[in-house]
C-alpha cells in the first residue's frame, strides 16, 4: 500500500463541483482510498496569467496501483468529467496531478515524482500543509510545512474558500 499526496484544480464552470466530482470517482475505484481532503482555495492562476482565478485543494490517497497506472487513473477520471483538450498551464475543468508517491524519486516521460513544481507552489502548498504540514518532500529533505514557509508572504494568492 503506498501513500500519495494528489493536487486537484479547476478554472472553469463550476470549479468546486469538478473538484469534488473528481475525488467521488476516485474514492469509487476499488485500489483506491481517499485517507484525507483539503478545504478548496482560490487561487489566482500562475504560468499563463491571462485566465480565471482556480479552485485548488490537495487530498491524502492510499493505493495498491503503482505509480503509472495510479496516472492513469487520474487521467482517466479527468476525461471522464469532461476535460477539454487546452495548452500546457492553460485553463481546465479539472487537474488531477500526482504530487508524492510514497518517497519515490522517479523520472520517467509523462511524470516526473515529486511533481517538479509543487515546492514553489503556494497553490499545492497549502492545502498539503492544512492536511498533512509534517510530510518530508524526497529530494529537498523539507517538510510541507517548511517549503510554505520559505515561499512566504502568500497571502494574497491562495483564500480559503468560507464554507468549503
Ligand atoms: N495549474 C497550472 C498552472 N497554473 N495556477 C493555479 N493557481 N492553480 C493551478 O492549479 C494551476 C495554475 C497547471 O496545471
Ligand atoms: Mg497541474
Ligand atoms: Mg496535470
Amino acid at each position: 500500500m503506498a501513500s500519495v499526496a494528489l493536487g486537484l484544480g479547476s478554472n472553469i464552470g463550476d470549479r468546486i463541483a469538478w473538484c469534488r466530482r473528481a475525488v467521488g470517482e476516485l474514492a469509487e475505484h476499488p485500489e483506491v482510498r481517499i485517507v484525507r481532503r483539503s478545504s478548496w482555495y482560490e487561487t489566482r492562476p500562475t504560468g499563463y496569467a491571462g485566465q480565471s482565478d482556480f479552485v485548488n485543494g490537495a487530498a491524502l490517497l492510499e493505493t495498491t496501483l503503482a505509480p503509472v497506472p495510479l496516472l492513469e487513473t487520474f487521467k482517466e477520471v479527468e476525461r471522464r468529467l469532461g476535460r477539454s483538450a487546452t495548452w500546457k498551464n492553460g485553463p481546465r475543468e479539472i487537474d488531477l496531478d500526482l504530487l508524492l508517491y510514497d518517497d519515490l524519486v522517479l523520472r520517467l516521460p509523462g511524470l516526473d515524482l515529486p511533481h517538479p513544481a509543487m515546492a514553489e507552489r503556494a497553490f499545492v502548498l497549502v492545502p498539503l500543509s492544512e492536511i498533512h504540514p509534517d510530510l518530508v518532500h524526497p529530494v529537498y529533505g523539507r517538510t510541507v510545512a517548511d517549503l510554505l514557509e520559505d515561499l512566504k508572504p502568500v497571502d494574497h494568492l491562495v483564500r480559503r474558500l468560507a464554507g468549503a
